[in-house]
């Protein structure tokens, strides 16, 4: 049964911020992660498994003269060397992406990026594939490399997709939001306007675990088993089944413990296809696994937009239109992983928490020599780069006008009564209460005392500065009649069954890397029926136990599947208080509910629990027409709108005057996420997004020479933070639920990552204004800083 009316009571209502299902309960995970007993992809070894490994291009752009596996092959611990020759025969040398273009599984004419896959080795075990790799003899011609996406639209930029026929440049799309002619009148008539290009460079997310699969075919009953490191584990089994031509009822995809995903495990990577080539190949399990630097250089990266934007304004400070133009790095394939009516993902938020007269963005989608992907990285579909333009862009019209960053963005903001809000480039915001989850930020901050103390300092040459960020989030994706990746609908199904004995399970087509699906879903379905969270087995992550459905990213999971969870409990809730009728032999109208039971309206001592009433479902009663002997329920959930989560962040800097070393000082977030699961996992879910930003906003970065070497392929070069480099989060939050949710929940998971980047630079800059800078991209290395103090360009 398909769901999409949805709007019940919120159980919240009324005391908003009483959490959901006994609220802070501790992890049901962790005691087997914390104990090291968690088992992860690597962890797992099946009977006679063989392992592979990947040759992987040195070179950014060349041709392919030859291939000679012959001495690789002699390896007496080798059983098999693929090529894309050998793919080509089987068809499966270029794979679709989602995002409808295609993609070398193994190159066959030209390699387009360093890093890219060549060949793959099978071998008894992981050494000798390793071995073997470098006994495989490629004859490259080197071809002048694309590097500066400025350039990749030059009528003399060399042709990277010479594959696709007739393609005689490297553009892949032009894609625009609002209305451009609405938007320029606006500027026509402006008082004020201000300019500046916003470079949001490309990052890694850089996971703990990499990625990996072990594929595991019978050739007998020709079933395949596929485990792999899979934030959607049900999108790949049907993109597997339509790629391979293997049946779908023939593949059972499993995604075990994941340690961390981030948007690095959506798509699908020629390693798990080389690993399904690989078992029907040897007739054995093939186990691949790649390491940091195949991480960092090949798999899906983050972001890599250059935003050139203009604000319109009043003078005294009153935003009225924004407009931008986007270049989109996306690499040698375009294999972003964003729903297929939106290539540019959900940019278009990039009008942010204010309340415009119009707005226009256009990305133009470009190729170059550099590993392919865009949207990872707890982005919900590029919102990372959207808050950030216009957070940016914000605190650049207030250094113009000499405004408050704080008060122009009061001034600004969408007001509690304009909800729901469509704003200006077709979304309809759900709900907010924007000034007051603003004030406490301020108020948690000490913003006035920090103004004055930062004052005094500047007095005394000190750099401290004060950044702020206030972010609206778009995410829990579809509903499905708008939104789909490779014509699969974004909806998710939830199964509850209460078994005799009144203990439950609950079964998602989610995937958890880390958020603690398995505590936060059985609170959904404890406060829904009153069974108690240790009692709900929250299974996911095997297509044969579980039901349909899109999987997690976009922080869709709550938003979605916690919908689907929580009206497939209120299934069973309605069915218990048909059979708790018939076991007291009154009328279902007569029944009341109260928390884990059903009871005589006027006579509370005649109720049955949901534990009698389990038993009753199995058990010999007589049961009323229409209602099976069980207790379960399913429903697909389709989400009537996105849930539009959001929050004030406010940073505090210290920058060394003599090296332009840039420390965090402070950090205030508050967050709203409409009503609040867990408040725990919600505050572990914001620590580590703010600890995200502020690496992003100080140290990581993906780099490439002129060459089109990788410059961030290792731990050594991508910098990512410890806790040498974060402060101690001050966290706080309001409660606005969500008006079309079933529990009025909104997502979080991305929140922190989204939101906080600005709020560095933005305290990076105000902290260097005595210098007269008013932009400074990312990374704020302390170089680049420094060239910032000393007025020069940024160093690459
Ligand atoms: N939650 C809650 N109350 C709410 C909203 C959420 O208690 N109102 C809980 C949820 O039930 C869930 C967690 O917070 O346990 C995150 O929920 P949600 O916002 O729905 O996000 P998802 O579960 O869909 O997670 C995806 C999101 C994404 S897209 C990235 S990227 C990211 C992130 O989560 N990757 C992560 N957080 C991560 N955290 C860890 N540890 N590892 C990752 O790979
Ligand atoms: Cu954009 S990273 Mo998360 O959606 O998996």
């Amino acid at each position: 049964m398909t769901v999409t009316e949805t709007r019940e009571t919120n159980p919240a209502a009324g005391d908003e911020s009483r959490p959901i299902g006994f609220g802070r309960l501790q992890r049901k995970e962790d005691p087997r992660f914390v104990r090291g007993k968690g088992k992860y992809l690597d962890d797992i070894v099946l009977p006679g498994m063989l392992h592979g490994a990947i040759l992987r291009s040195p070179v950014a752009h060349a041709k392919i003269l030859s291939i000679d596996t012959t001495e690789a092959l002699a390896h007496p611990k080798v059983l098999a060397v693929i090529t894309g020759t050998d793919l080509e025969g089987l068809n499966l040398a270029w794979a679709p992406t989602l995002s409808y273009d295609v993609q070398a599984v193994l190159a066959t004419d030209k390699v387009r990026f360093q890093g890219q896959e060549v060949a793959f080795v099978i071998a008894e075990d992981r050494y000798a594939a390793r071995d073997a790799l470098e006994l495989i003899d490629v004859d490259y011609d080197i071809l002048d490399p694309v590097i500066d996406v400025r350039k990749a639209l030059d009528a003399d930029a060399p042709i990277i997709r010479d594959d696709k026929e007739g393609k005689t440049d490297n553009h892949i799309f032009d894609w625009e939001a609002g209305n451009e002619a609405e938007t320029d009148a606006v500027f026509a008539d402006a008082e004020v306007v201000v300019s500046e290009e916003v470079i949001y460079p490309r990052v890694h997310p850089a996971p703990m675990e990499t990625c990996g699969a072990i594929a595991d075919y019978d050739a007998i009953d020709g079933k395949l088993t596929l485990y792999e490191t899979t934030q959607a584990p049900h999108a790949h089994r049907t993109v597997f089944a339509l790629v391979a031509g293997l049946p779908e009822h023939k593949i059972r995809v499993i995604s075990p413990d994941i340690g961390g995903g981030f948007g690095n495990k959506v798509g699908i990577y020629p390693g798990y296809i080389l690993a399904v080539v690989g078992s029907i190949v040897t007739g054995k399990p093939v186990k691949w696994v790649e390491d940091r630097s195949e991480n960092l250089m090949s798999t899906s990266f983050a972001r890599d937009y250059i935003m050139k934007a203009d604000v319109a304004a009043t003078r005294e400070g009153k935003i009225l239109a924004v407009r931008t133009h986007v270049i989109a790095d996306h690499g040698a394939f375009n294999a972003s992983a964003n729903p297929t009516k939106y290539p540019a993902g959900f940019f278009h938020i990039f009008t942010g928490s204010y309340d415009l007269q119009a707005a226009y963005c256009k990305v133009t989608g470009v190729y170059t020599n550099k590993a392919p992907g865009g949207v990872a990285y707890a982005c919900s579909f590029r919102v990372t780069e959207a808050v950030y333009l216009i957070e940016r862009m914000v605190d650049v019209l207030a250094a113009e006008l000499e405004l408050d960053p704080a008060q122009i963005r009061l001034q600004n903001f969408i007001r509690p009564e304009q909800f729901p809000y469509a704003n200006k480039t077709g979304w309809e915001y759900d709900s907010g209460d924007y000034e007051k989850t603003m004030r406490l930020a301020l108020s948690r901050a000490g913003y006035d005392e920090l103004r004055a103390e930062q004052a005094s300092k500047r007095a005394n040459g000190e750099l401290m500065g004060i950044g702020i960020s206030f972010f609206t989030e778009t995410v829990g994706a579809g509903p499905r009649r708008h939104m789909d990746i490779l014509g699969l609908g974004m909806a998710d199904g939830a199964e509850v069954r209460v078994h005799p004995t009144g203990k439950a399970v609950v079964r998602l087509s989610v995937q958890t890397q880390g958020q603690g699906h398995e505590t936060t879903f059985a609170q959904i379905v404890a406060e829904e029926i009153g069974i108690p969270p240790e009692d709900i087995e929250v299974v996911h992550g095997d297509t044969d136990n579980t039901p349909f459905g899109l999987g997690t990213y976009g922080s869709r999971s709550t938003p979605v599947s916690g919908g689907a969870v929580a009206l497939a409990t209120r299934k069973v809730r309605e069915k218990a208080k048909l059979i708790a009728a018939a076991m007291l032999e009154v009328r279902p109208e007569d029944l009341e509910w109260e928390k884990g039971r059903w009871f005589v309206t006027g006579d509370p001592s005649q109720g049955k629990t949901m534990a009698e009433i389990a038993m009753g479902a199995h058990g010999t009663v007589e049961l009323p027409d229409g209602i099976d002997g069980n207790l379960d329920a399913e429903v697909t959930y389709n989400p009537p709108n996105l849930t539009f989560p959001y929050g004030a962040y406010i940073c505090v800097v210290d920058v060394d005057p003599g090296t332009g070393h840039v420390k965090v000082r402070r950090f205030i977030a508050v967050d709203d996420c409409g009503t609040r699961i867990n408040p725990m996992i919600i505050e572990g879910q914001v620590h580590g997004g703010l600890t995200d930003g502020v690496g992003m906003a100080l140290m990581e970065f993906i780099g490439f020479d002129e060459q089109g070497n990788c410059l961030g392929g290792s731990f050594m070069d991508y910098l990512i933070p410890t806790a040498m480099e974060v402060p101690d989060w001050e966290t706080d939050f309001t409660v606005t639920p969500s008006p079309h949710h079933p529990i009025g929940a909104k997502g979080i998971g991305e929140s922190a990552t989204v939101g906080s980047p600005p709020a560095v630079v933005n305290a990076v800059v105000d902290a260097l204004a005595p210098y007269g800078v008013t932009h400074l991209d990312m990374p704020c290395t302390p170089d680049r800083v420094w060239a910032a103090m000393q007025g020069r360009a940024t160093p690459p």
